[in-house]
């Protein structure tokens, strides 16, 4: 069967149709597709499983999953003709998370390719490729029989995520027309219909906080997307560190914390150096606890890191609360908040860090972007891909060979990083251990520009 063939057996039996209808958002629709019916014509379920084979076969995935009903049956079949396991999720019970939703098979981190019928909007894709995430599989490409949707393909890429389509709404239209079975001025309503529902394009990713502004500026200022982390533990070392580096870093992490000789000295000298290496101050301080407290560890005690850090990090365990809690009543600074780790064996998931999204676009003000590793390119590209509009990737974890440590630090390279999405690398051992600091500091520098300038 063709596609063609396909779509005018899809018009006899009734599951293409058009007159007026009343959808579940209360719209008044000229055209209403139903594919349920189709299980009742074997040749009919057998052609569309045959298409879709086609359109599959070479993609990349593990397992198979059609979204039910619909879905089901037509991914069943087409998993059997691929020689590929299927596996489902329950309707019913999702909402509990109690834990076996997925029926089926399937091993941790496994690709699921998801079929669909129809795409209206990319919203309820967006939710099933979640929901399959948050049970541990991988879910990169959506395949469905019609594309009836006016953004689909965009509003699912935005989230990382790929559609392919049998046919699309343009399509039918057009063969419909060709064999007359479709009136022009009913393709006209159609067609002014779907150009009504249509979302309109973001018209500005005019970045709100003015501090991501003063990074972004600065990295593009000093072609720099270096973020050195000096993990050292005497202000001599610091110092005579920075007077060898300063000049390739774009920002300076710090830890306050673990110098043994702190003092008052050393804000007012690290102040002196950041004016004259031109970097900005960013201490690590991963604050983590209810808000109020927080407030204090920002504000009071030995460090008052308020003053002199322009970004912290913060993690959202505590939920929003830390957010008002570091900020209120704060002016010009911001932070990155911890949606993923290098760490091996972390306990950060999907959700926590879909969580973390939910909460940040809440305060875009204070929040400047996310830390973030991954295992791969890809694996760091999708986790970008969901952030909320204006956010930067800092990427710790980073040297020019992958490799790990003896307490589970985990390394990708310089170019992993940037072309996953990363704004910055953040490197610390990489460059302090090394014999040349100095010129090492350069190497990555230039290395990470290089990939970042590919992408502007
Ligand atoms: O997930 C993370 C988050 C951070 S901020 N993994 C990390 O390693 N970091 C920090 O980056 C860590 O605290 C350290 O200061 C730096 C990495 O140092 P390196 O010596 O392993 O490059």
């Amino acid at each position: 069967m063709t596609k063609e063939q396909f779509v005018l057996e899809l018009q006899r039996i009734g599951a293409i149709k058009f007159g007026s209808f009343t959808l579940k958002s209360g719209l008044v629709s000229p055209f209403y597709f139903d594919l349920r019916d189709m299980i009742s014509f074997p040749e009919i379920l057998d052609g569309v499983s045959n298409l879709l084979v086609e359109r599959i076969k070479d993609m990349d995935f593990d397992v198979l999953t059609g979204i039910p009903y619909t879905a089901l049956p037509i991914a069943s079949l087409v998993a059997s003709k691929l020689n590929k396991p299927l596996v489902y999720m329950r309707k019913e019970e999702k909402a509990y998370g109690t834990g076996n939703n997925i029926i089926g098979k399937f091993e941790k981190g496994a690709k699921c390719l998801v079929i669909d019928d129809l795409i209206t909007t990319g919203a309820s894709k967006i939710e099933t490729a979640e929901d399959y995430e948050k049970e541990g599989m991988i879910v990169k490409d959506f395949v469905v029989v019609i594309d009836r949707s006016s953004n689909g393909k965009e509003d699912l890429a935005e989230k990382g995520y790929e559609l392919h389509s049998l046919i699309n709404l343009a399509e039918i239209l057009e063969l419909l027309e060709s064999e007359k079975l479709i009136s022009a001025e009913k393709i006209e309503e159609v067609k002014t219909f779907t150009a009504s529902i249509a979302k309109p394009k973001e018209i500005s990713k005019e970045i709100p906080n003015p501090l991501t502004k003063k990074l972004i500026n600065k990295i593009r200022e000093k072609k720099s997307n270096l973020v050195l982390s000096l993990d050292v533990t005497t202000q001599k070392d610091f110092f005579e560190m920075l007077d060898k580096v300063g000049s390739e870093i774009v920002m300076l992490k710090t830890h306050a914390d673990i110098i043994d000789d702190y003092d008052e000295k050393f804000v007012p000298k690290l102040q002196e150096y950041s004016q004259k290496y031109d970097f900005i101050i960013f201490e690590d301080r991963k604050f983590a606890d209810i808000g109020n407290t927080v407030k204090h560890q920002y504000q009071n005690g030995v460090y008052k890191i308020r003053d002199w850090a322009e970004f912290v990090t913060v993690h959202m365990v505590a939920g929003e609360g830390i957010l008002k809690g570091l900020f209120n009543g704060v002016e010009n600074r911001s932070s990155f908040v911890l949606a993923r780790m290098s760490s091996k064996g972390n306990l950060i998931n999907e959700t926590y860090s879909r969580k973390c999204f939910e909460i940040v676009r809440k305060y875009p003000n204070v929040v400047s972007g996310f830390i973030g590793h991954g295992k791969d390119v890809e694996d760091i590209k999708r986790y970008k891909a969901k952030f909320p509009a204006g956010m930067l990737l800092l990427t710790p974890g980073v040297k020019l060979e992958r490799g790990s440590d003896a307490m589970g630090q985990q390394y990708i390279t310089v170019e992993d990083a940037i072309q996953g999405g990363a704004d910055c690398i953040i490197v610390g051992r990489g460059i302090l251990k090394a014999e040349d600091p100095g010129k090492e500091a350069k190497i990555y520098r230039e290395r990470a520009w290089r990939e970042y300038e590919k992408k502007m």
